[in-house]
């Protein structure tokens, strides 16, 4: 369900999907910090949401956001979110979270996109979130159910 007030149009992958090798190294600890984790709830029959979080990279090498899973949705895409000509476009890809540097995800600039949402997202409860990286692998979050917000993506 898209929300009324935007018209949102989903670009062809850009191909980097180069992480399907699975992580070898599940176990290697992680230097990011994630923070701030959240997502709208939502209601029934809605398929898709939107996941916002804060990345934190305080290590001297450069990281970047290849996807994510977690057992809410069939699936997670790393979105990036344009306004071209009025229409928000939503654009997969990986997310570069430079060295030294914090990223945030936030709405009309990037998100976590949740398809296929297996229940709907209730305010109060929280859900699970494996992020996957190039260098820190694999790392676990959990995501506040926050009450609805009508944001652009
Ligand atoms: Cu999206």
């Amino acid at each position: 369900m898209n929300l009324p007030m935007l018209r949102l149009r989903l670009l062809p992958a850009l191909g980097l999907i180069g992480w399907l090798v699975l992580s070898q190294s599940a176990t290697a600890s992680t230097p990011l910090i994630i923070s701030n984790a959240w997502v709208s709830a939502t209601p029934p029959g809605m398929r898709s949401a939107a996941v916002y979080l804060t990345i934190q990279n305080p290590t001297t090498i450069s990281d970047r956001l290849l996807s994510a899973v977690t057992p809410a949705a069939e699936s997670v895409m790393v979105h990036q979110t344009r306004l071209v000509d009025g229409v928000y476009e939503m654009r997969e890809g990986a997310l570069q979270i430079p060295a030294k540097e914090s990223v945030e995800l936030k709405p009309a600039q990037s998100h976590l996109m949740l398809d296929g949402l297996r229940a709907p997202l209730k305010a109060g409860s929280h859900i699970a979130l494996t992020l996957r990286f190039a260098h820190a692998r694999r790392v676990q979050v959990d995501v506040d159910v926050r009450p609805v917000a009508i944001t652009p993506y």
